[in-house]
């Protein structure tokens, strides 16, 4: 948090001390929205049209009607980048359900909101970009996608939270997330990859991981560097006994898993590959992308 950023709030840019909204939108009350956190890297956005594509999706699976077109969501993204003249950093779009009475009912809510915070992100230690993180297997599920779609990016991450709650309690920096038939689906921000006999693997969307924009990249790449992957219903057991474990996410980037379960991954350090991918991921992320026009 800073006080002197400006925040897009509903089609105005203003200061975060006056960038409130009601205590009856919905977004707040039943976590009744969708959001989408993107990186931009020396001035330019990464992927945004994916991530925007994605965001009017799981607005659309949702019943929401973002009240501004894609065009303009992609202008106010590039807009609050530049009036806080930031080069390197993170961008959360929100777009909430709005205000209505008291009651689930969302058609009672005339009209979403939308607000936009550039700012930046560090979902881990720095030092753990170098040595690796240490996972767990959370007891938290990911939700049956007869619950509730495990696509929609919607503001209520309260599984992932309660799973992100028994990592660090258990002195963890992150943890795989079972579906509910107990293959492996993803961490708790970041989707996963392993490396076995020189071949990457990582489980497919139908596995009840987000299909990640990061994740997306990475396999293009790993085409590109003429390493195989392939997507394959995981389970613990090929975690535990993987050469290599990365995980992939906007917030998290390219980074190295090295324990599971007390039991070291590999031997215990950064594999090749990962650290490889790492460089041409930091290539590509710093090359390409949507730029921002700064005034
Ligand atoms: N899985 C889940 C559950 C996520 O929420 C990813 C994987 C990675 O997907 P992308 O498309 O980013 O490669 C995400 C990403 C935040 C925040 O505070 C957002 C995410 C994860 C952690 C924090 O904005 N979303």
């Amino acid at each position: 948090m800073s006080a002197n950023l400006l925040i897009y709030l509903d089609g105005k840019l203003v200061p975060e001390s006056e960038a409130r909204i009601s205590v009856f939108d919905h977004g707040l009350l039943y976590g009744d929205g969708v959001f989408e956190g993107i990186r931009f890297y020396n001035g330019r956005v990464f992927r945004l049209t994916e991530h925007l594509n994605r965001l009017y999706d799981c607005a659309k699976s949702i019943c929401l009607t973002i009240p501004i077109s894609h065009e303009e969501m992609e202008k106010a993204t590039l807009d609050t980048i530049a009036a806080n003249n930031l080069r390197d950093g993170y961008i959360r779009l929100v777009v909430t359900r709005g205000v209505g009475p008291l009651g689930l009912n969302p058609y009672q809510c005339p009209k979403a909101g939308v607000f936009i915070i550039a700012s930046s992100i560090a979902l881990y230690p720095a030092e753990r970009y170098e040595k690796g993180l240490n996972l767990i297997t959370c007891g938290t599920r990911r939700p049956n996608s007869a619950a509730l779609s495990p696509q929609v990016k919607s503001l209520n991450y309260l599984n992932n939270i309660m799973a992100k709650i028994e990592c660090l309690q258990a002195g963890c920096d992150e943890g795989i997330m079972l579906n509910d038939q107990g293959f492996v689906a993803e961490c708790t921000g970041d989707n996963i990859f392993i490396v076995k006999n020189g071949k990457v693997t990582t489980p497919p969307v139908s596995s009840g991981g987000l299909d990640g924009i990061t994740r997306r990249a990475v396999i293009e790449l790993l085409g590109e560097m003429g390493i195989p992957c392939t997507e394959a219903v995981m389970t613990r057991f090929d975690v535990y006994t993987a050469d290599e474990c990365f995980l992939t996410g906007t917030a998290a980037e390219v980074i190295a898993a090295v324990q599971y379960d007390r039991r070291l991954i590999g031997d215990g350090k950064p594999g090749k590959i990962t650290n490889e991918l790492i460089q041409c991921f930091k290539k590509l992320a710093n090359s390409t992308g949507t730029p921002v026009t700064y005034a």
